[in-house]
């Protein structure tokens, strides 16, 4: 693919860097996106909707420099690469970051970090726990997550607790929600799941019933992009059917990315934004049976 849409010299203040009064001072920093992506049904059809808004990037890029503080410009690049993949059109990034008043020492006229990350597809992992150490058990599968060949975990939920929905009478749940990327397929990624499920305890005894770890794939790919999965195979349906009715799915999803959009009917019209959807179904959590939980115990 040679289509590309260049973003250049993108602009503004932050407090990025090692020392102190970098911290305390901020200064300018100057990002460059440069993103593959297949244009030819933008170029064809002139619909904004088939290619990707530079707007929305050049605004995503400067809230970002002048966002929560980074040691290194490294991790700038890396969150700036992570905002850009969620669109599903781009196939690659490449990401400059320039910081022309570093504290050098030495005259010089700019320093750069340049980084590219290939995309995956968008994926939503929904985690729950309410037999057992349950937030040790959520940690642990967080980490067994991480070492998923193929899959880039790019955001954690905070933990809520919730009453059971469903099923026998039970204990109260632990429940998070995780977004990455996946270059793995659906059924392999489906399958890296169950085997921490097992590795965890899990049995698979009675349905809706308490249970050490529960991993559900909520969603794969975003929602009317390039590598969306709609599936109504029984063994994995896509999206996950109830997601759209459970307060403690949609709660934490939204909190770790409050931009996230859901697939509730088929067709340019069934996709919204999980925000309103849990708004829809519960505006209040609390009510809801959806309460802040303990803090990770380790990440
Ligand atoms: N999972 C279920 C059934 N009911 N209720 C809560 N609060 N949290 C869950 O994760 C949950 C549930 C089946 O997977
Ligand atoms: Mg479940
Ligand atoms: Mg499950």
């Amino acid at each position: 693919m040679a289509d590309r849409i260049v973003l250049q010299g993108v602009s503004g203040r932050g407090t990025h860097g090692v020392l102190d009064f970098e911290k305390r001072d901020g200064q300018t920093f100057v990002v460059d996106v440069t993103m593959t992506c297949d244009l030819e049904r933008a170029g064809r059809t002139d619909d904004l909707a088939a290619t990707v808004n530079y707007a929305e990037v050049a605004a995503d890029v400067v809230a970002r420099i002048a966002g929560p503080s980074f040691d290194l410009i490294e991790r700038l690049a890396e969150v700036i690469a992570d905002d850009v993949l969620r669109h599903d059109l781009v196939e690659l990034v490449e990401v400059v970051v320039h910081k022309p008043e570093a504290p050098v020492g030495q005259p010089f006229t700019d320093v750069q970090v340049r980084i590219e990350r290939a995309n995956a597809a968008a994926v939503v992992v929904a985690l729950g726990s309410n037999l057992g150490d349950r937030g040790e058990t959520l940690a642990s599968a967080l980490a067994a997550l991480r070492d998923v060949p193929g899959l880039t975990v790019t955001g954690v939920s905070s933990i809520v607790e919730t009453d059971p929905v469903g099923g026998p009478e039970q204990p109260p749940y632990l429940n998070a929600v995780v977004v990455g990327r996946s270059a793995a397929a659906p059924d392999v990624l489906l399958e890296e799941l169950h085997r921490i499920e097992a590795a965890h305890g899990r049995t698979r005894e009675i349905h809706w019933g308490a249970r050490t770890l529960d991993l559900d794939l909520i969603q794969f790919g975003a929602p009317g992009g390039a590598r969306e999965v709609v599936s109504d195979d029984p063994r994995l349906t896509l999206p996950h059917p109830r997601a759209v009715e459970r307060a403690f799915v949609l709660g934490p999803w939204k909190d770790v990315d409050p931009r996230a959009t859901l697939r509730v009917a088929p067709g340019d019209g069934g996709i919204r934004p999980v925000s309103e959807v849990l708004d829809a179904i519960s505006p209040d959590l609390d009510a809801a049976g959806v309460r802040p939980g303990p803090r990770w115990e380790h990440q």
